[in-house]
């Protein structure tokens, strides 16, 4: 975990101040994200600053870090949290063990389409989660798809439940997601994405599950080229500010910095379908194997999770009101 006075430390020591200003009147801001440019979430945080060059006539630059320059994601959180990164393209699922509310988003089998997500994340409940980002020094300015999340391996196509038996499968670092995989019959372990290929290479771990473009964009299928569509869990990604930046902003600042994310969310969704499209073609073209799964019995394993994840009378309530959602 960075302490504050690690983190501060840190920013003097790559100049890294923030909201530096540039110019008399110009500040840049810097953004992290992991995935490489000409990625959906990179190409969307693009248009943020288009758009908030054009509302705040240049007052405010965007310095995009991609391909993880700037750390794996729990280490861009931590630096954001405490201003030495001002903004941040992260999937939710790495705020899980901070942020519980953020758990439901991830929760197997619980959205019934990318449109329900949408639907919630968009409304009353989205803004209540979103709530929940800011006691730990983050503000959320949209919430990013990030499609369904599938199973791949490098051993065996995955179509029943008891494909799963022993399988060791990378995770995202969220006791959600060890949870999840270990009520399968797998065998989790949490990693940083950034070190998920060479395991995969290495025989550390046997899979992983991801959507279709992070199994493309960093070549996975080359090292495990079973995907089978378990389709398990929806968690968005999230675009988020640290509050230490935000805080400086004026009232109208602020304002425009809403109203950029929200079309910077719109222009992402957009991105994304093409996106998909294109590298589902391109992993079938480099020698993946798709395939259907059985899901019933999916479901019903993952009954311990909601067991374990969802307790507590606030969690029982987002569940049922995403549930009711139409
Ligand atoms: C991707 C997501 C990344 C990261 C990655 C992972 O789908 O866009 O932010 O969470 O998955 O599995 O680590």
């Amino acid at each position: 975990m960075l302490t504050r006075r690690r983190a501060l430390a840190l920013a003097a020591a790559l100049s890294l101040a923030p909201l530096t200003p540039a110019l008399a009147q110009s500040v840049t801001l810097r953004s992290a994200d992991i995935h490489p440019d000409g990625y959906p979430t990179v190409e969307a945080v693009k248009y943020f600053g288009k758009i908030l060059d054009e509302k705040t006539n240049g007052k405010y630059k965007i310095q995009l870090f991609f391909s993880a320059q700037l750390g794996q994601e729990k280490e861009t959180i931590e630096q954001t949290r405490f201003g030495v990164i001002d903004l941040n393209r992260v999937n939710t699922a790495p705020f899980n063990n901070l942020i519980p509310e953020t758990a439901v988003l991830g929760l197997p089998f619980l959205f019934r389409s990318v449109d329900h997500m949408y639907k919630v994340v968009d409304g009353p409940l989205g803004g209540e989660i979103a709530k929940a980002f800011e006691p730990h020094g983050l503000i959320v300015l949209g919430f990013f798809d990030s499609g369904a999340r599938s199973i791949y391996n490098s051993k065996r196509p995955i179509k029943t439940l008891a494909d799963m038996k022993g399988m060791k499968i990378r995770v995202q670092q969220s006791d959600l997601f060890i949870s999840m995989i270990n009520a399968l019959g797998a065998n989790a372990t949490p990693m940083p994405f950034g070190e998920l290929y060479s395991a995969l290479q290495t025989g550390l771990v046997d899979g992983a599950e991801n959507n279709y473009p992070s199994y493309e964009s960093v070549k996975h299928y080359e090292v495990a080229k079973y995907y089978s569509l378990t389709e398990h869990s929806m968690a968005p990604e999230v675009f988020v500010m640290s509050k230490m930046a935000w805080d400086k902003l004026s009232p109208g600042d602020q304002k425009i910095f809403k109203e950029a994310g929200a079309a910077a969310t719109l222009k992402m969704r957009e991105l994304w379908a093409a996106r998909d499209a294109e590298a589902k073609a391109k992993v079938v073209k480099g020698g993946a194997l798709i395939n259907e799964v059985e899901k019933q019995p999916f479901i019903d394993a993952m009954k311990p999770v909601y067991d374990k994840f969802v307790t507590s009378e606030k969690m029982k309530s987002l569940v049922d009101r995403i549930k009711a959602t139409q």
